[in-house]
């Protein structure tokens, strides 16, 4: 099977209005079977290569920038079965800004507590003065491991709370504290996306389990955010879009993250061809 991306990748279909309606009042959505068996086996060793060149046995490994680690990953950040819900939440005008891969096998033993629930996007939630914050970004998660019971090292959230700012937490992270009492852990089968607000309260859990916790992780924004990792290195074979969302952009058509020149942004481009822009939503408007 070949898994590099054509020139030009079908951009997938708009969110439906039922996953829209969900994703508003709960903060996240479970895309089932993103990923057929042969996915999931073709980027599962991938990532296992990976791995082995960057860890002992036995520990976890989470790892950012997950394309610029695993090239093998490109096309999991446009595929035609996820990419329509990122689109259809913040237009064209977006990059990847923060990603990563983790593989994260039974905990062998307790580690020192953290208090990890948090939002995404950092210095966001301090800066910006707004009230519910502002959404900015969307986190998609592909499982390559079977999460569908708790204790696998699912992701927790607290479904609904995308609009609230705060949390009741410890003093400070190391302080022991108990989850927020609304919290759950997202099950999905391997080939399943998790896509979530990067606003939910929201927070990794250990895999207590003997089967080994794999996923990808990559967050989307608007261009005009700044990457937490820049691409550090050209990466062949990447389609135009895929540039774009790794930040590869070349200057092209006086093009520039603000969006001034359309044209010159890819994904503008394929949404117009495809039918895909929206004269009613701002970020899809031609
Ligand atoms: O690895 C996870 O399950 C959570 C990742 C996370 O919290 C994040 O990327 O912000």
């Amino acid at each position: 099977m070949t898994m590099t991306g054509p020139a030009v990748r079908h951009p997938g279909t708009a969110m439906t209005a039922d996953q829209r309606a969900q994703f508003e009042r709960d903060g996240y959505l479970v895309v089932p079977g993103v990923l057929d068996a042969d996915e999931v086996a073709h980027y599962t060793e991938a990532i296992d290569r990976v791995y082995e060149r960057h860890t002992r046995e036995g520990e976890g490994l989470h790892l950012r920038g997950a394309v610029q680690s695993c090239p093998e990953l490109a096309p999991l950040i446009d595929h035609p079965k996820m990419f329509g819900l990122v689109w259809s939440i913040l237009g064209w005008n977006v990059h990847i800004y923060h990603s990563h891969l983790d593989v994260h096998p039974t905990v062998s033993a307790e580690r020192p507590f953290r208090f990890e629930w948090h939002q995404d996007g950092g210095r966001q939630n301090r800066e910006i003065e707004t009230h519910p914050r502002p959404r900015m970004s969307v986190n998609v998660a592909y499982w390559l491991s079977d999460v569908s019971v708790p204790g696998r090292g699912n992701l927790k959230v607290v479904p609904g709370s995308h609009t609230t700012d705060w949390i009741a937490g410890p003093p400070s992270r190391n302080v022991p504290w108990p989850d927020p009492e609304d919290a759950i852990h997202v099950t999905a089968n391997a080939g399943d996306v998790v896509f979530f607000d990067r606003r939910i309260w929201h927070a990794r859990s250990e895999n207590h389990s003997p089967i080994t916790r794999k996923a990808a992780y990559f967050g989307y924004t608007y261009r005009w955010v700044r990457a937490r990792q820049e691409l550090t290195r050209e990466l062949p074979g990447l389609s135009p879009v895929q540039q774009q969302l790794l930040g590869a952009l070349g200057a092209t058509d006086g093009d520039h993250a603000w969006g001034h020149a359309p044209h010159g942004v890819p994904l503008y481009t394929v949404l117009r061809e495809t039918g895909n822009l929206d004269p009613g939503f701002p970020p899809l408007k031609p």
